[in-house]
């Protein structure tokens, strides 16, 4: 098992990174996005895996595949995250470090985004801070990975 992996989900319509709605989540594309926590998760010495679905169920998967392989999860659901009772149960199988990760502030947005299934089960919470929270949110993940190691 590598522990040393970072799992980072992401989910419905965040393979549109930088192709609509620029206003709220940036010009990054999911690509960019990916290879800057690469060279960074290099840097310091742990490895990271990026997955993205529109779909609930696969989600889960990936998150059920990160029990055996990720030491940690860092997941932006997506809108899942004010709506999945199912991603909740399967985030608390997993016994490593997660972060839930959102590249606006959803408590700065409409009300049904101020409610969240995923943050009661996460260890951190992150938001706001643009495409640039997957860079901050990779360098805790692998702090805590490595303190565990
Ligand atoms: O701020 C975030 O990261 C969100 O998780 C993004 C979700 C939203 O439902 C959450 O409330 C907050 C929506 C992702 C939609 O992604 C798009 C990307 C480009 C263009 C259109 C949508």
């Amino acid at each position: 098992m590598s522990v040393q992996e970072i799992l980072v989900i992401n989910g419905p319509n965040l393979n549109l990174l930088g192709q609509r709605q620029p206003e709220i989540y940036g010009y990054d594309t999911l690509a960019s996005i990916e290879e800057k926590c690469a060279v960074l998760a290099k840097e310091l010495g742990v490895s990271v895996r990026f997955g993205q679905s529109n779909h609930e169920g696969a989600i889960i998967d990936m998150i059920h595949e990160a029990r055996t392989k990720s030491g940690a999860i860092v997941i932006n659901a997506g809108a899942y995250t004010h709506t999945s009772i199912a991603i909740h149960d399967a985030l608390k199988t997993f016994e490593g470090y997660i972060i839930e990760l959102h590249i606006s502030n959803p408590h700065a947005r409409e009300e049904f985004r101020h409610t969240s299934w995923i943050s009661s089960v996460a260890d951190a919470v992150m938001a706001g801070a643009g495409a640039y929270g997957y860079e901050l949110a990779t360098r805790l993940a692998a702090e805590k990975i490595k303190a565990a190691s």
